[in-house]
């Protein structure tokens, strides 16, 4: 099966047990954390070779992010132990109807933050498929941002497809500009292009989705696909060919339990699906399809399905 490497910071997650403000919680429930990893997840869950780079403490929430990972059947030996730095972690809050729940960090000066391009020497890009990069890891520092720019040159040299999750984090970036011109920077070495809309927007200075997918077009992709949350997704791109451009309506979902987690799983179901061979329309559809499990769970990845649980779900849709 095709081999994906994905790379960047995992975390111990604490849950608020209940709602109410960080100031006044007691009770937790620790889960695993972290945007590249949680595709990393998917990935695996739908029978790829995946292969997860990072630094982690020498420390139990180390221990429990490696062991979370093997589980999943996940390569861990480009996981690497930092002894001087810590294991970041990450409390979130109870969030009710839809809201975005409120995180808060504990990761500046984590092991992951001390990720650089060393880190990638044992890594054979020759070998590989597909990359997964996402716009938290270079965040994290200088060296993690080298580092990130290393692996996508890398895999492009090598002829590996690359996909981009913007994912912004404002809060871990120095300032606006910095956080646009780095990511705008790193997307153009990328295959596969993957904002939200807002994201798109803040980040390109465009409004529509037609204009902010023709910004990275431009820069060099060949698929931009743009999160509309519940109104679905909008594709364009070359992938076919020839250029077109559609959107594809949502998937229905109950009840939101959780929204962190929806775009790792639009990650998931896109580059599983275009890896599979699929066409941009199929792959954008399962992307809403996993994006849609993500949200109805509390933790970021305990909804993501194992292969024949996508063949039930894909068979359910009346697309
Ligand atoms: O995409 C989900 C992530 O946001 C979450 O797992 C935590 O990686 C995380 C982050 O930096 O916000």
């Amino acid at each position: 099966s095709p081999s994906v490497l994905t790379f960047g910071e995992a975390m111990a997650m604490f849950v608020a047990d209940t709602p109410g403000s960080l100031a006044d919680i007691v009770h937790f429930h620790r889960r695993l954390a972290g945007a590249d990893n949680n595709v990393a997840i998917g990935l695996a869950r739908l029978g790829f070779h995946v292969s997860w780079l990072s630094r982690v403490g020498n420390d139990g929430f180390g221990q429990f992010i490696r062991q979370a990972l093997e589980v999943e059947g996940i390569d861990g030996r480009h996981i690497h132990t930092d002894s001087q730095h810590p294991t970041g972690l990450l409390f979130k809050e109870r969030a009710s109807g839809g809201a975005d729940p409120k995180v808060t960090y504990f990761r500046r000066g984590s092991a992951a933050s001390h990720l650089s391009p060393n880190d990638a020497d044992g890594v054979d890009f020759d070998a590989l498929r597909h990359v997964h990069a996402t716009g938290i890891t270079p965040a994290l520092s200088d060296s993690a941002c080298q580092l990130t720019r290393h692996i996508m040159e890398q895999a492009r040299l090598r002829g590996a497809t690359i996909s981009f999750d913007p994912n912004l984090r404002p809060s871990l970036w120095p300032s606006e500009t910095k956080m646009r011109n780095t990511l705008n920077e790193l997307a153009s070495l990328a295959d596969w292009v993957l904002p939200g809309l807002s994201e798109g927007q803040l980040l390109t200075g465009q409004k529509t989705p037609y204009d902010i997918a023709g910004y990275y077009l431009d820069q060099g992709a060949s698929a931009v696909i743009i999160k509309l949350g519940p109104e679905g997704s909008y594709y364009r791109g070359t992938l076919a060919g020839h250029e077109e451009s559609f959107t594809v309506e949502g998937c229905h979902v109950a009840e939101v339990v959780d929204t962190v987690g929806a775009g790792d799983g639009f990650a998931v179901g896109v580059i599983s699906a275009l890896l599979d061979g699929c066409s941009a329309r199929q792959a954008a559809q399962r992307g809403n399809l996993i994006g849609a499990q993500a949200i109805q769970v509390i933790g970021d990845m305990e909804g993501l399905p194992h292969r024949p649980q996508l063949q039930a779900l894909e068979a359910e849709q009346t697309f």
